[in-house]
């Protein structure tokens, strides 16, 4: 055991009620909105193929021009209240909202910067306004912040000199005013999302990212933050250099999942983030956007596999420079949405089926139950995503377990089964609807030493 003072705090994990209704919301919208949307990922007509937010430096832009933009942030369209009813339409239950992006530019009229949205013709607390939109449809809301900040002058990638200290140390005192400031003029935030903070310069001040992190639970108690603020007195990320988790979810799944069978991850909160695009955040107007952008499946099976494996989802995505929602964005969280509205069950309150193996067709979720983080036995959820060519769904019952019945969650219409063995039984699989089903398998406890359970997992894949 390697002695830390900035590593993780004994505490474990939480169990405290922001943190269990965080856990039981499994599926949150990110926004990304700024600058960046204006320009949309061309510049001066020359349009870069990668992520539009980082636009100012991949057309290299100087910071005076970039900050020109400020000048179009008009809001023509800005309706945060459509943004929040589309999100709630979806079956998200919380948003992320960038309050500040790499470009330094602030949503909030901060009195710590000039480049806000004080400065923009509106001059209207966008931010605020966002945030209330949510908080009227019941969405809990989180703010992202990026500590990297290609705007502000004491900014460092690395200090490599006692000049650098010296402005780095600004910084960071520039970064808790703004933050502390986040935390008095929006307090009821449910938590904070830390980003840009993979420079070596935040590796060295592991000091920092604890402090901060006490300091804005001091302010909202129960605030929750992610794990990508934190650094140990080592520099180790994300989980300290004794490996546990620091911070109180872990965030580093960034368009990717753990494997489905990954049942290690469930050990403690995560939360994964994804594009709808392929790979921008801010709104990018053009079609190599377009080619990557998910389908409604997609996004249900990513949500899907998270939830199973006891994660939460957050889907970004990016309004367009007027303030208003691409209306293909709006077609896809209906979308997901229509489905959600009948199947959201399987997913909201819901968590791993423990001992449930990963059948390859899809995946296992059940209830979270008052009580424990890793859901109940009763109620198992089974949501087909990939229908086998036999037409039949292969369910390897966990020992103990017995199927009482199986019903389709859209209509409660019941379906057939089959035993094979007392752990195995057959479903004809439901047809092809270019949705996800999503099966109730109803189950009772049997009798644990009725017979003899194929110990290789590997075999309930076939
Ligand atoms: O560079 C950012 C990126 O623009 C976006 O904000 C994502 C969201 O997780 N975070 C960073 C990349 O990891």
């Amino acid at each position: 055991m390697i002695a830390l003072r900035y590593g993780a705090g004994p505490a474990g994990r939480r169990q405290d009620p922001a943190m269990r209704a965080f856990r039981a919301d499994r599926f949150g919208q990110f926004v990304h909105w700024g600058l960046y949307a204006i320009p949309a990922g061309t510049w001066q007509g020359r349009t870069i193929e990668f992520a539009a937010e980082f636009l100012m430096q991949s057309a290299n832009v100087s910071r005076e021009d970039w900050a020109a933009l400020a000048g179009d942030f008009t809001l023509e369209g800005f309706d945060p209240a459509a943004w929040a009813r589309t999100a709630k339409r979806m079956g998200a239950r919380y948003v992320t909202v960038t309050t500040k992006h790499h470009d330094g530019f602030c949503l909030w009229p901060s009195a710590y910067s000039d480049f806000t949205v004080a400065a923009t013709p509106s001059g209207r607390d966008v931010l605020g306004e966002i945030l209330d939109a949510y908080r009227a449809e019941g969405l809990a809301t989180h703010l992202y912040y990026s500590v990297l900040d290609w705007h502000h002058p004491d900014w460092r990638y690395a200090i490599e000199s006692d000049d650098d200290r010296v402005a780095f140390d600004r910084y960071l005192d520039f970064a808790t005013n703004q933050l502390l400031e986040l935390a008095e003029r929006y307090p009821q935030v449910r938590g904070f999302w830390f980003d840009g903070t993979w420079d070596e310069s935040v590796k060295a001040n592991g000091r920092w990212t604890h402090d901060i992190e006490r300091l804005l639970k001091e302010r909202i108690p129960g605030a929750i933050v992610n794990s990508r603020l934190r650094a140990d007195d080592r520099g180790a990320r994300h989980f300290d250099s004794n490996g546990a988790l620091m911070g109180d979810y872990e965030s580093g799944y960034e368009r990717r999942l753990p494997a489905p069978w990954d049942r290690s991850v469930s050990v403690h909160d995560w939360e994964a983030c994804a594009t709808l695009t392929q790979a921008s955040w801010g709104f990018h107007d053009s079609a190599w956007a377009e080619r990557g952008r998910k389908t409604a499946a997609q996004i249900v099976e990513q949500l899907a596999q998270t939830v199973s494996l006891g994660g939460n989802l957050l889907l970004n995505f990016g309004p367009r420079g007027d303030g208003s929602l691409a209306p293909v964005e709006v077609a896809l969280a209906d979308e997901v949405g229509a489905w959600m509205a009948v199947n959201g069950e399987a997913l909201h309150d819901s968590g791993p089926a423990e001992e449930w193996d990963y059948p390859g067709w899809g995946f296992y979720t059940t209830p979270l139950t008052a009580t424990t983080p890793e859901g109940s036995a009763g109620v198992v959820h089974a949501i087909v995503t990939r229908i086998p060519v036999s037409g039949i769904l292969t369910v390897a019952l966990p020992s103990g377990v017995a199927l009482r019945a199986v019903r389709a969650l859209a209509d409660g219409s019941a379906l057939p089964f089959t035993p094979l063995d007392p752990h195995t039984v057959q479903i004809p699989a439901p047809a092809a609807a270019g949705m996800p089903t999503v099966l109730a398998l109803e189950t009772a406890p049997a009798d644990r030493e009725s017979g003899l359970r194929e110990p290789n997992p590997d075999v309930a894949l076939v």
